[in-house]
């Protein structure tokens, strides 16, 4: 296999991007990265190469790409078995898998009030009972896997999966938008903002400067 490429968009809006980044990353998967940019039209400049849907993330595998988040991780998966890149335990598989998928077709509420940036600090910005709602749900997703499968570690099934890469950006949200957490939840939220990789894409994504007005509602 030829190496891995992943494109992405800048560090400090690109939630999508984070994802598959922080979950190559961590799991010590070499990558080559492919940093685009967007332009203030919230299109991806350069992209039209790599993706047929001209939207990051887009790893490329072997001169082919796989397009949307899920499917770049469900591929990493499956193309490094040994990583674990989902939990071993079926029952906790399935909810893992849940979990991911519930992330990404939900919580628009919390998305569109809170946008990532981890430039910022908007403490008290896009709250409504409607994006409480979304983290009410969140905070149940992270309290019942802790409890559940949590045993081994910090992170939602214990040792670091995909479900951790997968809400690693809403912990840069929490952390942005200042939102309240209960004890567990909040421990949680730290242990994500801990690991190497967040700390890595929060670091590069604070060295950009450009400015995108359509991600920054509250400037
Ligand atoms: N469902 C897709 C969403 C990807 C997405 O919305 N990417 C945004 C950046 S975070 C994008 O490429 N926007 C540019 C555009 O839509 O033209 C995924 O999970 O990868």
């Amino acid at each position: 296999m030829k190496p891995l490429k992943l494109a992405i968009a800048n560090k400090n809006y690109s939630s999508w991007s984070m994802r598959p980044w922080v979950l190559l990353t961590q799991a010590g998967i070499a990558f080559e990265e492919i940093q685009l940019k967007f332009n203030d039209a919230g299109g991806v400049e350069g992209i039209d190469p790599y993706s047929p849907t001209r939207q990051v993330p887009v790893l490329i595998v072997d001169g082919e790409p796989v397009w949307d988040s899920l499917a770049i991780c469900e591929t990493v998966a499956e193309l490094f078995p040994q990583k674990n890149l989902w939990p071993a335990d079926a029952r906790a598989r399935q909810i893992a898998r849940s979990i991911c998928a519930e992330m990404h077709a939900g919580f628009r509420n919390l998305r569109g009030a809170m946008p990532v940036n981890l430039r910022a600090s908007l403490p008290g910005k896009g709250m409504s009972a409607a994006v409480q709602g979304d983290i009410d749900r969140i905070v149940e997703i992270w309290e019942s896997s802790r409890a559940r499968f949590g045993s081994g570690g910090e992170l939602l099934f214990g040792q670091f999966t995909i479900a951790d890469a997968y809400y690693s950006p809403v912990a840069t949200r929490f952390r942005t938008y200042a939102v309240a957490l209960p004890p567990a939840a909040q421990r949680y939220n730290g242990a994500l903002l801990d690991l190497a990789a967040v700390r890595e894409w929060t670091a590069q994504a604070r060295r950009e400067t450009q400015v995108i007005p359509a991600d920054e509602p509250y400037a």
